[in-house]
């Protein structure tokens, strides 16, 4: 597959002209670009560090089997760290969109202490202005089931997080990691970051949007994922990330869908599927929740 030109390490393109991702297959199966008419959509730290020895910093890291610490392996799991393959592509479909699908199973893994047997297979298509991501966990064990948290940790590229507001959480129960996940009711219609956010919504809203200027917002359409996350790191913690910079917080902001306020039971020989559509819309795009 053509080594792109996007950040580096990164190794499988899908090419539509002026819209491209690119994926680090190697470490994670991470996307770390999404480009729409050219102009980049993700946040990738300019520290970023490429050992798979954590996750990439930005980007669209997969958080599987667990989200947070766990005493079974790395933080949010082993998933956003392995060597994944690529099961399928690039190839592009009739109506134009690039598709590409990578898989990785328990074979793959690094080791450890969570020792069940899963297949994950991760679908990406890239339409003329949206990303499509499915997610598939199988378990193809004949008598074990296994209990899972899966999210996809998106980190969006924004000029500056002050003027960003996050629609369609008006109403929902957060979990707020920033005081010890004690639990409130968002009231807000729009959730704007001017400071240190951590907030699980738990049973959100199939469908929230980014606004991160009058002319530019991102439509995030879930399938099958009942929570979003919500996440900027602020001053303290950006000082302290060493693969993060200091001011960097202000052109990010993390929106995520996942399955995280409750684990996924997985019975043997079933197959759990969820996913995302992201929509970069056009200025005049009206925003109908
Ligand atoms: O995005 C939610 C979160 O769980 C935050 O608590 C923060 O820790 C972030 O993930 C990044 O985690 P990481 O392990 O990638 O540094």
């Amino acid at each position: 597959v053509a080594p792109c030109t996007c950040p580096p390490h990164c190794t499988v393109t899908l090419d539509r002209g002026l819209n491209t991702i690119c994926i680090v297959d190697l470490h994670g199966a991470t996307i770390v670009s999404w480009k729409v008419n050219d102009e980049e959509q993700l946040f990738v730290s300019q520290n970023a560090v490429y050992d798979c020895k954590k996750a990439i910093r930005g980007g669209v890291p997969i958080v599987f089997p667990h989200f947070g610490p766990w005493p079974l392996g790395p933080r949010h799991g082993f998933a956003r760290i392995i060597t994944w393959k690529v099961e399928k592509g690039p190839v592009k479909r009739d109506n134009g969109d690039i598709e590409a699908v990578f898989s990785v199973t328990d074979q793959d893994r690094t080791k450890s202490l969570w020792n069940f047997a899963f297949k994950l297979t991760y679908t990406l298509v890239l339409g003329e202005k949206t990303l499509q991501f499915k997610i598939a966990v199988h378990n193809p064990s004949k008598n074990k089931e296994f209990t899972f948290n899966l999210l996809l940790h998106t980190y969006f590229k924004v000029q500056n997080v002050q003027q960003c507001s996050i629609s369609g959480l008006k109403g929902c129960i957060f979990r707020d990691d920033t005081k010890n996940g004690i639990k409130s009711k968002e009231n807000r219609e729009t959730v704007t970051i001017t400071e240190f956010v951590d907030r699980v919504y738990e049973d959100a809203p199939a469908q929230q949007f980014l606004i991160k200027s009058q002319l530019s917002k991102i439509r995030i359409q879930k399938l099958n994922f009942p929570d979003t996350v919500v996440w900027n790191p602020w001053i303290e913690n950006s000082k302290a990330m060493d693969d993060f910079g200091d001011e960097e917080y202000l052109q990010m902001v993390c929106v995520e869908s996942g399955h995280v306020s409750e684990p996924v039971i997985l019975r043997p020989s079933i197959t759990f599927e969820a996913g995302q559509i992201l929509e970069l819309l056009k200025s005049e795009d009206q925003i109908t929740l």
